[in-house]
């Protein structure tokens, strides 16, 4: 009986994969949209990426924020349905599409996980994105001054959580051990960016696993094509 069952949950499965129509509504420099398309990438699903430009208030038309109502990126419809907020999304992928391969199964692996993309979300991507890559990249695209104040005071709290997840992670080669997970798809993004800042050294100066795993991960194929 079981067996059946699991096999015609493998016909469903596969089938949902074959017939639904996703589409990506993001930023292709996201972080967040970056993290839903390597997934995406590592698991051979096909979708549409339609392109909504944060850097000219394309998140904050009527018709995105109908979708979206924060204006964030990225936000991911499946066939009439609507999901945002990138935990959702992942979650959500990794059970449809790619039979839970990008969480793994022990229970205390799974919570390091989840910690993981916690700390990114709420103390890693403010301050090594929010604040250093923004003004180190993109303010003097945009003709400005980096504000040299706000990346002084940036530095800690970025050290900070980078130095929590290094106390947590495996890293041997990913963050979890030898499979990718959504953790890692959380990580690659900001660091693809974080690299070009010369506060990079400082911050993983005390990471030597995760420096480690930084040249492990930017080898992938999956990270060559979505964070080029
Ligand atoms: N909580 C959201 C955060 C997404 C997010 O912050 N996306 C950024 C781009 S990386 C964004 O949409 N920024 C545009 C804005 O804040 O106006 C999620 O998990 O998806």
């Amino acid at each position: 009986m079981l067996i059946k069952y699991l096999c015609l949950y493998g016909i469903f499965a596969q089938k949902s994969k074959i017939m639904a129509k996703l589409t990506v509504y993001g930023t292709p420099l996201s972080t967040y949209v970056r993290t839903v398309r390597l997934l995406l990438e590592e698991a051979s699903v096909d979708y549409t990426l339609k392109e909504i430009d944060i850097f000219t208030g394309e998140n904050q038309s009527p018709e995105y924020l109908a979708k979206n109502p924060f204006g964030k990126v990225p936000t991911l419809e499946i066939d009439a349905e609507v999901v945002y907020e990138t935990p959702a999304i992942t979650d959500y992928l990794n059970t449809v599409f790619a039979n839970q391969q990008f969480s793994p199964s022990e229970p205390l692996l799974q919570a390091r996980m989840r910690q993981i993309i916690t700390i990114i979300d709420n103390y890693f991507y403010p301050s090594a994105i929010g604040t250093i890559v923004i003004q180190r990249l993109i303010v003097p695209i945009r003709g400005g001054q980096p504000d040299e104040d706000k990346i002084k005071n940036a530095v800690a709290p970025a050290q900070k959580a980078i130095q929590a997840i290094e106390a947590i992670a495996v890293s041997s080669p990913y963050l979890l051990g030898s499979q990718l997970s959504i953790a890692d798809f959380y990580l690659i993004p900001i660091f693809i960016y974080l690299v070009q800042t010369p506060e990079y050294e400082v911050i993983t100066a005390h990471t030597p696993k995760l420096r480690t795993w930084w040249e492990q991960a930017q080898q992938l194929e999956s990270v060559k094509k979505i964070c080029a």
